[in-house]
């Protein structure tokens, strides 16, 4: 493969099929994008599952939860005018936007960080309430002192925003609902406080002037967030030329923040960059990547569900190296091993 990341033999780790649905009326399309965390010594995942409900011929079923968090399945004839297929993942209908398949998060646990067993099917997390009635997805997961914090995209009709639940023990959350308003995905947390403040990384998309850039933010309370600066924007010509967005909590280095980031071209081909921020003042851009550290090159990241994609949002660092979790062709989860120094080199930093 000729790109930094060296994948794991075991690729994928985690399929469609090692899961059970979480109704009989289910079935498991993918399981992709985790959250990464280490907790009592061993490694977890927070996966997002997705799921369809059965297709009825000639029609394309989607589900939502109700006010009630019960399941409600919204069928649409595919000859129907209004109705418009816009890719895998959407569809609209009547100018309404929809997502073909609704996702939660499940916890995952390993010694070895290949191996995964599920965790008790009470832990799953589900969308609830008015803003996460279309699914919640890509959890981030950052550690700050002692507690956790979940950073995810809820989805609903309202839009697409980011919540926060935060758990010292994963058996007990305390949810603080949307931090950021729609359109707004991809927010993970600084795991140290700088000069005081909480620093979060994410991404607000602007359709007509602007784009789907990455932005910054800081916070008292790690809650509230203000003093937003955008941060990298898309590049012409280049892997990232239509969005990106921050994977996971940005590593400290003797050079500077290192954040692992996905960005896409208009042909929706997903690959990884890097980019180093100053350490005192993370607004700084000191380096980018031209080219990308990983792209979608083996097999399992060029077809499945959406093909050409390998997204992450997830990694535990040991020294050198990152261990790093994630989506391949948005259907399984894979892990690959990256090296900071290479990536610094890659970055003409070192
Ligand atoms: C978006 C999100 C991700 C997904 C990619 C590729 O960024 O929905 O969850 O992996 O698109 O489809």
């Amino acid at each position: 493969m000729r790109d930094l990341a060296i994948r794991s033999s075991y690729n994928p780790i985690l399929s469609p099929v090692d899961l059970q649905a979480s109704s009989e009326d289910f079935i498991v399309t993918s399981v992709l994008n985790p959250g990464v965390f280490s907790f009592e010594n061993k490694i977890w995942l927070l996966v997002r599952v997705c799921e369809v409900s059965a297709q009825e011929k000639d029609q394309i079923a989607i589900p939502v939860y109700n006010e009630n968090g019960a399941i409600n399945i919204l069928s649409f004839h595919h000859s129907d005018p209004k109705l418009v297929v816009n890719d895998v993942r959407t569809i609209s209908y009547d100018g309404e936007d929809y997502l073909t398949t609704i996702s939660h998060l499940r916890l995952f646990y390993s010694e070895d960080g290949i191996h995964f067993y599920e965790a008790d099917k009470s832990r799953h997390l589900f969308g609830a309430g008015k803003y996460e009635s279309f699914g919640i997805e890509d959890c981030r997961v950052s550690q700050i002192e002692d507690k956790y914090y979940l950073t995810y995209t809820a989805v609903s009709e309202n839009g697409v925003a980011v919540a926060l639940q935060t758990t010292k023990n994963w058996k007990t959350f305390t949810k603080h609902g949307l931090i950021l308003p729609p359109h707004n995905k991809d927010c993970t947390l600084f795991e140290e406080k700088i000069n005081g403040k909480f620093y979060a990384l994410h991404r607000p998309s602007s359709p007509e002037i602007g784009g789907n850039y990455l932005w910054l933010a800081t916070s008292i309370d790690g809650i509230h967030w203000g003093n937003h600066q955008c941060i990298a924007k898309t590049r012409k010509g280049k892997f990232d030329s239509s969005r990106l967005g921050a994977g996971a909590s940005p590593i400290k280095t003797p050079y500077g923040w290192l954040e692992i980031y996905h960005g896409a071209d208009e042909n929706n081909r997903y690959c990884l960059g890097a980019i180093l921020l100053e350490l005192s003042n993370p607004s700084k851009v000191i380096a980018r990547s031209q080219h990308p550290i990983m792209e979608p090159l083996a097999n399992y990241e060029r077809e499945g569900f959406f093909g050409n994609v390998v997204f992450t949002n997830g990694h535990i660092v040991k020294d050198d190296e990152i261990i790093m979790y994630y989506g391949a062709s948005d259907e399984h989860v894979c892990q690959a091993s990256l090296s900071i120094n290479r990536i610094l080199k890659h970055l003409n930093v070192l």
